[in-house]
Parts: structure tokens; sequence; C-alpha cells
């Protein structure tokens, strides 16, 4: 059994719940904030047997595409930036941000009680 973890734009949000529920898997949405951006996301908890792991990366890939050009702004990092220029990957003014951020987990035991 595997967790996916995957942080999601806000936008992608709906596209995705309805592609997962489409197919049977069952997922948690928790509202989330992006630590840096401090925009809102979803953060979407997906629990899956290891044999269909890659079938749901491939849902959240469709689902999620990453926007060529898409622009987050600095702005809104305001906080994140004080004192901390030295870990930023670049000083531009914006960032590219992607469409989801995914994060996979093993599973010890599942149990619904
Ligand atoms: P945020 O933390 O708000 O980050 C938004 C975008 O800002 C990131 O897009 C990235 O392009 C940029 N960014 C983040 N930290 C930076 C830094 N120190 N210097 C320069 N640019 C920086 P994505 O990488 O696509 O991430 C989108 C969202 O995914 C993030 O929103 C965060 O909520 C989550 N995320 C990304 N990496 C993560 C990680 N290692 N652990 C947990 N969550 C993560």
């Amino acid at each position: 059994m595997k967790m996916i973890v995957a942080v999601v734009r806000d936008e992608y949000s709906s596209a995705l719940t309805e592609q997962l529920t489409k197919k049977g898997f069952g997922a948690t949405k928790l509202a989330s904030t992006g630590g840096f951006l401090k925009a809102g996301n979803t953060t979407f908890l997906i629990g899956v047997p290891a044999a269909k792991l890659d079938e749901v990366l491939e849902v959240i890939k469709a689902a999620c595409p990453a926007t060529k050009g898409l622009k987050g702004d600095l702005t809104f990092a305001e906080g994140s930036l004080k004192g901390a220029a030295h870990h930023l990957r670049n000083l531009s003014g914006t960032v590219e941000v992607g469409g989801a951020t995914v994060f996979v987990l093993g599973v010890e035991k599942m149990l619904k009680v």
C-alpha cells in the first residue's frame, strides 16, 4: 500500500477529484497554503494499492499539467523572503509554479473500523 501526498494548484483540485472518483480511487483533500507564496493550494491524501500507484500518478499528471510561463507573484512571498535570501533559488521577481508536487510514502497498514 502507498500513500500519495499531492500538493495541487487550487484550480486543478476539482478536475483531479473528478478523475480520481471516476476511476474509483479514494482521496482526502486538505486546504493548504504554500509556504513560499502563501497562496492557497489543495493537498490530496490518496491511499492506493502499490500495483495502482503508477495509474494514479498518471491521473495526477493529466489533471495537473505544469503550465509553462505561469508565474507566481513574489510580492506574496514577502514574509518568506525576509532574512532568507540565501535560500532563494532565484531573485528574478517571479517563480514558475508547477501543477502538482507529489510525494509517495510507504504505508504499513490501513484500517477502516
Ligand atoms: P509555495 O511554497 O508557495 O511555492 C510556490 C512556488 O515558489 C514553487 O512552485 C517554486 O517555483 C517557488 N519557490 C518555492 N520555494 C522557493 C525558494 N526558496 N526560492 C525560490 N523559489 C521558490 P512549486 O515548486 O511548483 O511548488 C508549489 C507548491 O508545492 C509550494 O507552494 C508548496 O506548497 C508545495 N511544495 C513544493 N515543494 C515542496 C516540498 N519540498 N515540501 C512540501 N511542499 C512543497
